[in-house]
């Protein structure tokens, strides 16, 4: 065995994150600085110092070993969208999707913010990689740090330290991330991200996607970004492997948008009435799809671990995510039990005694753990963790799902006709907003492709890239589009969700092998009930009826929505999704 003494120190590996390295630490002024090298070693000296400086607090060693919980300022929750900018040199490159600015303007503002901002701190330079580090697919970066707190979660989120930074200097590029959580001030706090320059500079949050510059801002804005110019695709998607009790396996990628059931369709637990299946899972969130040599769609996770939503969690909603987070996980903004348990709304035990942000529980003050609470953790803790995971070239996609948050209008499941018609049903996702962004949760607004926020450059030119993508598939994958949120005129949930997603997923992957029945409609095709296995489940037939209706009027009104909001995208919105639009309206009549 190498001892580590005997490698080269990381600052002498890539003379290029080095001069970088430099150049942040004259304009930042730090104490002190540390290169990660990625060790477990490492990883528990900075939970060793966040615990002494109490930004953690250890819990219940008995019941959640080696789990911390760490509280963010009560106003840094969640990712802040009117504060995230994508700063092209063209306005109309960014588009009406994304705020802007002028790369001039954001980078001497932010030069501005990031004067001085860490001197009595450590900058920590994180090298990492997104994707298996030895596959082409993937992409690497550099995010320079002043929060250790950002650390720990990047060496759970990411593949950080030396092996990337090794990779690094044989490629002689990466994303450069700088981010500070200057003074946690929201008037001083701002995402810019840099596409042209592959560059992303994060001030004044610790939270998330806000912070954690290898998931959204990287893996995302950036990334999509660069797929638009080097053909493939960087999707807010879940990849998950599903075998049936006939011992096929097929792997399907999900977008749904913040907070409504990635994490959780991607970790399913089949029900008890439907034995036999296996489900894996290969990434929560994010998705890099590529063409294959064969014509197939092939998706890679970039990145190695979850950050999820902890509210809802439990035995049976998720039973893999459930024991998953028992133990090496670290909760931000949950709630405490007597005990120094983590507690969360939906947890079916306990009772909260501390809440997120530290003061005796009541519930006048609102719910006990915050709606964004997270949880992070490594994907090799996953019990359902799928060994293709790792694979360099990634997984064969059958199916696309798109999917949202909508009380109504949308059915559960219905399939597109081909794969400009799926541009269109992804492009005209609509859903209800949630606790993962920081504005008032339940507003309807469209989220094309659950990219809304993510989307690195003009939603017209994505579109574009979407049609193009699909005429160089020469076995591409179906598109479907599910809603597990519709609700009766009662106001309650049709759908039971969770495990009981597997039925129509079942009927998904049978229709890509051509062994399922459909009926047409106007907006694709659906399953009639008798389509669907619904052994042991028990609905009412007209809950059922409700999820698989298609009102033509609701439709209509929907179609002339849709037509509005691709307005806005001016010349830049395609001919083919017009296209699209106005033969769907012919339908509808
Ligand atoms: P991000 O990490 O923000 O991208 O979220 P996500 O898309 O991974 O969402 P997640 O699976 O964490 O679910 C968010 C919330 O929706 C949780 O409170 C879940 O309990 C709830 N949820 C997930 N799947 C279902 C479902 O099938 N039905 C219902 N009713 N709720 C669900
Ligand atoms: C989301 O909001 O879609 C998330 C959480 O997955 S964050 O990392 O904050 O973006
Ligand atoms: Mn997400």
């Amino acid at each position: 065995m190498i001892s580590p003494s005997t490698l080269p120190p990381l600052p002498t590996l890539s003379k290029a994150v080095a001069e970088w390295a430099t150049s942040v630490r004259e304009l930042t002024t730090p104490d002190a600085i540390h290169w990660v090298e990625g060790s477990d070693a490492e990883h528990q000296s900075f939970i060793d110092q966040l615990q002494s400086n109490g930004e953690l607090q250890k819990l219940n060693e008995a019941h959640y070993p080696n789990c911390f919980l760490a509280r963010s300022h009560p106003s840094d929750v969640a990712r802040v969208e009117h504060l995230t900018f994508v700063c092209t040199t063209n306005r109309d490159d960014a588009g009406p999707n994304n705020n802007w600015m002028p790369p001039a303007e954001a980078y001497a503002k932010m030069q501005e913010l990031f004067k001085g901002c860490m001197k009595g701190r450590t900058l920590y330079v994180v090298p990492y990689c997104m994707g298996p580090i030895d596959s082409l697919y993937s992409r690497c970066g550099v995010e320079i740090t002043d929060s250790a707190y950002v650390v720990i979660n990047m060496m759970l989120m990411t593949r950080a330290g030396r092996p990337a930074l090794e990779r690094i200097a044989r490629e002689g590029n990466f994303v450069r991330g700088l981010h500070s959580i200057g003074e946690l001030d929201p008037n001083r706090r701002f995402i810019m991200h840099f596409p042209e320059e592959l560059s992303i500079q994060s001030f004044g949050s610790g939270y998330g996607g806000n912070a954690l510059l290898g998931k959204k801002c990287h893996a995302l804005r950036i990334a999509s970004y660069q797929a638009r110019h080097e053909g493939w695709l960087a999707e807010h998607m879940l990849i998950v492997g599903l075998t049936s009790p006939a011992g096929e396996t097929h792997y399907v990628v999900a977008a749904f948008p913040s907070a409504c059931g990635k994490t959780n369709l991607a970790m399913l637990i089949p029900p008890d009435s439907m034995p036999g299946w296996t489900v894996t899972t290969v990434g929560d969130d994010i998705a890099w799809l590529h063409p294959g040599p064969d014509g197939r769609l092939y998706a890679i996770n970039p990145e190695a671990g979850y950050f999820g939503v902890v509210p809802g969690t439990n035995a049976k909603t998720n039973r893999n995510a459930f024991k998953m987070i028992q133990r090496d996980t670290l909760f931000t903004n949950v709630a405490l039990t007597a005990d120094n348990r983590p507690w969360w709304e939906g947890l079916e035990t306990g009772k909260p005694v501390i809440d997120w942000q530290g003061r005796p529980y009541d519930p006048a003050n609102g719910p006990a753990a915050q709606p964004n609470s997270r949880f992070t953790v490594s994907a090799k803790r996953n019990p359902r963790y799928a060994s293709e995971a790792d694979s360099p070239s990634g997984v064969p996609i059958s199916a696309i799902i798109f999917g949202g948050r909508r009380r109504g209008v949308a059915p559960l499941v219905y399939e597109a006709r081909d794969w400009n018609h799926g541009v269109l049903v992804g492009a005209s996702v609509a859903s209800e907003t949630t606790a993962a962004a920081i504005g008032q949760a339940g507003v309807l607004r469209r989220d094309p492709m659950a990219m809304k926020p993510f989307a690195g450059y003009n939603f017209g030119d994505y579109w574009a890239h979407w049609f193009a993508m699909g005429q160089r598939l020469k076995d591409p994958p179906k598109i479907y589009h599910v809603n597990w949120f519709r609700r009766g005129a009662d106001g309650k949930l049709l759908w039971p969700g969770f495990g009981d997603n597997l039925r129509v997923l079942e009927w998904i992957l049978k229709r890509c092998t051509s062994k399922a029945a459909a009926q047409e409609s106007h907006i694709g095709h659906l399953p009639r009930p008798a389509d669907l296995n619904l052994q042991g489940l028990s609905i009412a037939q007209p809950a059922l009826d409700e999820l698989l209706s298609v009102r033509p009027e609701e439709w209509r009104t929907e179609a002339a929505d849709i037509g509005k909001f691709f307005e806005q995208f001016g010349a830049r919105t395609p001919a083919a999704l017009w296209a699209e639009v106005k033969a769907l309206q012919k339908r509808l009549g």
